[in-house]
This record gives C-alpha cells, structure tokens and sequence, in this order.
C-alpha cells in the first residue's frame, strides 16, 4: 500500500486549529482565511476531479500573481495533477514550445490573453483552456464555484511528479525540471528547521510566483509553518518596507535588496520587527550585504539553489552545530550545505578537490529532481555515474565550511534573478536577415545584477541596424531576455581554434552600465 506523500497534506496538517485566522492578508485589503484555503482549493481540486483527467495531468499555468493563482497551484497537487507554472513575460513562440513539449491536459491563462493562448493551446490538443485573472475574474473561478467544498486529497507516493519548471538549455530549447512530491516535501522541511520559522513569524510575499523561490521556498516555508503571508500581486520597494512593520520573514532576490536600499525609508526602525532577510537566485554582492547591514542591522542569509534541486546551501540562521557551531551570515558566500545534501567540488575528471580548491559543484540528496521531461539523454547527461547532479555551478568549499559560488560553467545570464541563456538569444538574432553571427553576454549592471549585450555580425554587404535587432528580439521574446545594449561590428574575435571569445567581449563592454 503507498503511504500518503501527497505534499497538500503535510500543508493541511500544518494548518493552525484556527481556521478562521488569516492566512493572506493580500493587496486591497482583502484577508483569506486558512478555512478560504481550505474550500477553495477543495473546489478547484473537485473541478479538476470532474474533468476526469488522467493521473498525472499537466496543468500549465499563465497567469499574472494572485491568490486564486496559489490555490490552483495548491489544489493541482492535491488532485494528484502536475503544476507547471509559465512566467508571464513569455511569448507565443515560447509558450508554443512549452505546450508541445509538455502536452498538458488544461490550460490556465489569463483572460486578456486568451485569445492566442488558446489558439496554440488547441493546436495542441489541449482540451480545456480556463482564464484567472488577478481580481478574480475568468472562467476558472466561475466553474469551480459549483464544486463541493471537501475533497479528500489524492494518494501519492514520494516519488510522484508534482510540478515541472522549465529552465533553459545551454543549447537547444528549454527543458521540464520534474520535481516530486518527495522532492518538495524534504526541502520544504529542512528550511522550516534551518530557518527557524517561528510560531509567530509574518512572510512578506513580493516574489513572482512560477519559478521556484517565490512559489518553493516562499511559500511553502509560510504555509508549512501555518505562518500567515503579507502579499504583493507586484513588488514595490517602498510598500515592502511599509510591510516590514507587521512582518517577520522577507525572501527575494538581490535587485529587490538593491531598490529598497535607495529607499529613504529603510532604517533599523521600518525594520525592527523583522526576524530575518534571505537572498538567493542570483549572486548578492558582499557590498550590497554589508550596506543593508549598514541600513537595518540586519545580516541578510544569501543561499543557493537551482530548479532541479530547489536549495542546495544557506548560510546559517543559527550556530550551525555540524560546522563548528559557526553563525556568521557571510555576504559573498552561500553558506553551508543543508542538512541532508550532500555537496562536493570536482575537477574536470570528476575527482573531488580539496577545500578551498576551484572546481563544478555536484550535489546529491532528497531534493534533486527526478529528471528532465521527456528528456533521458539529458538527464543522463547532467548525472555522474555515481548519481550526482552536475549543477554547473563553479565555486570552492572552504575549510570552515563556507561555499563560494565563483562562477559557471554554463553560459548564462542571471538578470534580476531571471535566466537568460545567450544560445537562445544568439540562436534568434543568427535568423534575422542580413546577420551572420552574434555574440551575446552579460555584464554588470547596478539594479539586474547582470544585463545582456548583443554583439552582431552582419553579412557580407547586408545593413543590419542594432535598434531593429533589439525591436525584432522584443517582439518574440520574453521582456527580460531582451539586451539591453546593441552593437554591430565586423567580426567576433576568435582564439586559433576558432572558437568565439566571450571573456574580451564582455571584457570590452565590462563598464557600460556601471561607468
Ligand atoms: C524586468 N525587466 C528586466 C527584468 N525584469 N530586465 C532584465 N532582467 C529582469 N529580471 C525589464 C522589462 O523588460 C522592462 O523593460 C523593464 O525592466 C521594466 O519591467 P517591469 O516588469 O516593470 O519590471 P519590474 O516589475 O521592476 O521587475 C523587476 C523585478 C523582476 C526585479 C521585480 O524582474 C523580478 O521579480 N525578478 C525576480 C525573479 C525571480 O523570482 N527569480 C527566481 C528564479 S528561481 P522594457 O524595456 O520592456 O520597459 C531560481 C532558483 C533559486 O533562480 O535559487 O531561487
Ligand atoms: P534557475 O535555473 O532559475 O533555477 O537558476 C539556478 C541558478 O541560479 C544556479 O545554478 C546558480 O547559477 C544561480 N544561483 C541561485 N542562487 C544563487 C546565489 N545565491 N548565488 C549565486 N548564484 C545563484
């Protein structure tokens, strides 16, 4: 017999006796209650119950961040369903790609959208297109709002599938992360216990919800504590400081960290009720760490973590007895492996290196995905033989414990916590008429961390103008993949062997936006 692993559940049975507390205070004055939780997300699950949809449905979801948006990803995984949440900066073309590859059997979207999300949805095979607006219009509400108000949550084990998070590929297109309810559950846990999550902590919410720091960690550390959220549809620096007053616990990323330094508001007094500050999703500078320290007297924890693994490392919010009891939230660093991870740094050969040495991060533990979608060449790829995830993360293990992350292997972009994978981009602007070739990378910028610079090469006689290679990227591709600089040139320089070198182009526009 499978013993019930469903995540929703261990979210139930966190829930405080008190149903009537609030669970959400959310923008425009609305509360939600833990018992609103409890029936609307029955609701949703009946209706997908009612759709009689086979075990293990993909539920794609596109819609702006709301509440009702929370309950459907909460109701999914109590239907025994897989949640696979898009960013809704995403265009046709790469939801196209995102419903072909993922074949889900309903479509979430939002009602402005929905006339060419179902369009493509349909040319899918999708049967079912709902829309969920984030002032609680669209039909999905409507239909469930019929529904009965229990539901008995569908029996999983750990290993079942929960949610799919699509990352981008160094080459080629992106792939589905599956995650399981396994997966989840073991993160979620160890952050309640290493975090410390109080009785009476308050979650600041201003994260986007379909990747996985705003929809995991988030989240799931609020619920799982039966802590109630503050919640922001759209951050914005100076009502997240207003905020601080009422809460306990702030996640985001460092452009969030950054906009709310330049607030006058900032201070140890807006921020004195706040237990504790976490960064993640892209590198904190250690002079951003140590400024906020400045501001509120807060040390920020920085962690680390990835989609196919969701955390992998945090700097301590306690004495962390398995390293000497050390405290310290180091800015620059990412701090310990979590308990339960296992975490090595590897030469080329896959050989551990000593501390403090440079190599790729491998990690190993209850966390780490189950593989890509459809995808077991990849998956199989990204494995060592002895079943470490290759992160492509390069970075050194001191001997006090402390992970640096230095760099990566892989050639992406992290702009404001979102990746940018140059291939893709490259691979775009190489089909735009009159271009031979392109280069993109990033380079730093003071509020995304990181922006990307296109370099292009037109053919031979061909007129190619940046401003028009911008426009065309614009047009097809989600807003933050966009360069935020342009430049034609005549060629890329190249090492003997031929290959393009990325390290003098971005050496070449290293100051651009910091000058
Ligand atoms: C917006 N823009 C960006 C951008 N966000 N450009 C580059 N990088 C970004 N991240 C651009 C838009 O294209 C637009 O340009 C202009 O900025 C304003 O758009 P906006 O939508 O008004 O921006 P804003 O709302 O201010 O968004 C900025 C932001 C947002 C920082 C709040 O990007 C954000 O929420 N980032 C968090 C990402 C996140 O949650 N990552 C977690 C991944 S999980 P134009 O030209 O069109 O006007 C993960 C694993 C882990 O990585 O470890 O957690
Ligand atoms: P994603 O594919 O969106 O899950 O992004 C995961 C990647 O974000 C990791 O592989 C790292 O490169 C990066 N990342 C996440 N957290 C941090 C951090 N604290 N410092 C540096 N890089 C980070």
């Amino acid at each position: 017999m499978t013993t019930q692993a469903n995540f929703f559940v261990a979210l139930q049975q966190a829930m405080p006796i008190n149903k009537k507390a609030p669970a959400i205070w959310a923008d425009g004055d609305l509360t939600y209650s833990w018992q609103d939780l409890e029936e609307a997300t029955a609701m949703l699950a009946n209706l997908l119950d009612d759709l009689q949809l086979p075990k293990g449905s993909r539920i794609a979801v596109q819609v702006d961040k709301s509440v009702e948006a929370v309950m459907l990803y909460l109701a999914t995984l109590r239907a025994g369903h897989v949640f696979l949440p898009l960013n809704t900066a995403y265009q046709s073309g790469e939801i196209g790609y995102f419903l072909e590859n993922a074949t889900p059997a309903v479509v979430v979207c939002s009602p402005a959208n929905f006339g060419w999300v179902s369009k493509l949805a349909f040319k899918n095979g999708v049967e079912r297109v709902f829309t969920l607006s984030d002032d609680r219009q669209g039909t999905l509400l409507e239909r469930a709002a019929a529904m009965p108000r229990t539901h008995q949550a569908a029996v999983v084990d750990a290993d079942t599938l929960a949610v799919i998070i699509y990352t981008s590929g160094t080459t080629g297109r992106s792939k589905g992360a599956m995650l399981s309810h396994g997966n989840i559950t073991s993160n979620a846990e160890t952050l309640k216990a290493y975090w410390d999550w109080q009785p009476n902590d308050v979650l600041i919410h201003a994260l986007p919800i379909f990747h996985v720091h705003g929809l995991f960690v988030a989240i799931h550390g609020a619920m799982l504590n039966g802590s109630p959220m503050i919640w922001m549809n759209k951050f914005d620096p100076k009502r997240a400081i207003d905020h601080m007053s009422k809460g306990t616990v702030f996640m985001g990323v460092p452009t969030l960290y950054t906009r709310m330094l330049a607030e006058p508001g900032l201070t140890e007094a807006s921020t004195k009720n706040m237990r504790l500050f976490v960064s993640g999703s892209a590198p904190m500078l250690a002079e951003t760490h140590a400024d906020w320290q400045a501001a509120t007297g807060h040390a920020i924890l920085e962690r680390y973590g990835m989609s196919e693994t969701v955390m992998l490392t945090s700097n301590p919010c306690l004495p962390d007895a398995r390293y000497n009891n050390q405290a310290e939230r180091r800015g620059g660093t990412v701090g310990f492996p979590l308990p339960g991870v296992t975490l090595r740094v590897v030469d080329d050969d896959n050989q551990p290196l000593p501390a403090d040495e440079i190599g790729g991060i491998q990690v190993k533990g209850p966390n780490v995905f189950l593989g890509y979608w459809q995808m077991p060449e990849k998956t199989a790829e990204e494995f060592t033989a002895d079943g470490f995830f290759k992160t492509g993360d390069v970075g050194k293990q001191g001997s006090d414990g402390y992970v640096t992350i230095v760099g990566r292997s892989k050639d992406l972009i992290i702009s404001g916590g979102y990746n940018v994978y140059p291939a893709e981009i490259e691979s775009f602007i190489n089909n735009l008429p009159g271009v031979a070739e392109s280069g993109v990378v990033g380079v730093p910028h003071p509020d995304f961390g990181e922006v990307g610079v296109a370099v292009v090469v037109p053919k031979a006689g061909a007129a190619v103008d940046a401003a028009s290679v911008i426009a065309a990227i614009k047009s097809e591709m989600a807003n933050f993949k966009v360069p935020k600089h342009c430049v034609i040139v005549d060629a890329l320089p190249r090492n003997i062997m031929g290959k393009v070198q990325k390290n003098l182009i971005r050496a070449e526009y290293a100051e651009l936006f910091t000058a």
